[in-house]
């Protein structure tokens, strides 16, 4: 694994899920100080300077973290489990978006629909591809295709990352079909 992964990794434990392990601070809306994360890096035995964190966030292949521009401040784009309030803005989905996932979790999928589980939202990815590889993190990846432009109509409420990642509350089981 690279130093710029290891810090990637490092960075989505810290600002999504556990920053008390790095006794960072994130305020309400998921930022932390930039000189805090940096020292915290470096008591891991990691690059602890802003040129390789600009580079974690720039050439990250998920674009899961961003800077403020005075490049103070950084958080996780999504994906947290802590409460942080991103302040997203309701977006309008496309017809379908995609959720890709494994066979040991269809039966449960299709019976209570897609649950946010410990993250704050459902995932939804913009294309077949990219669901696929949600899915293969866990094993052979099996997709389910939502009908969100058919939620929305019906009120369901949706964001989108600037990442492309689109995020809802829950899809009822009426709502998508295995590919
Ligand atoms: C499954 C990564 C049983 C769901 C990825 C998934 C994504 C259910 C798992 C992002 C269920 C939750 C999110 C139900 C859903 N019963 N299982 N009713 N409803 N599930 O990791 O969507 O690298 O929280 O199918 O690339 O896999 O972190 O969600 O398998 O973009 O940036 O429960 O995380 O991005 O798993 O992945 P997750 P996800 P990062």
């Amino acid at each position: 694994m690279t130093d710029l992964v290891r810090i990637s990794k490092t960075l989505s434990l810290w600002l999504r899920h556990r920053p008390e392990v790095a006794e960072l601070e994130l305020d309400a809306q998921g930022w932390a100080d930039v000189d805090a994360v940096l020292a915290a890096l470096a008591t891991r035995n990691l690059p602890g300077d802003i040129e390789t964190l600009l580079h974690v966030v720039d050439d990250n292949d998920k674009q899961r973290f961003e800077l403020t521009p005075d490049l103070a401040r950084i958080r996780a784009r999504q994906g947290h489990t802590i409460a942080v309030d991103l302040a997203l803005t309701p977006a309008t989905p496309p017809a379908e978006l995609y959720h890709g996932t494994v066979e040991r979790f269809a039966a449960a999928i299709e019976r209570e629909g897609l649950r946010k589980m410990r993250r704050h939202h459902v995932h939804l990815s913009p294309d077949i591809e990219t669901a696929r590889r949600v899915g293969a993190r866990r094993g052979a990846p099996i997709i389910f295709v939502v009908s969100a432009a058919a939620m929305h109509a019906e009120g369901a409420v949706f964001h989108v990352t600037e990442n492309r990642v689109w995020l809802t509350d829950a899809v009822p089981p009426r709502f998508f079909r295995r590919l």
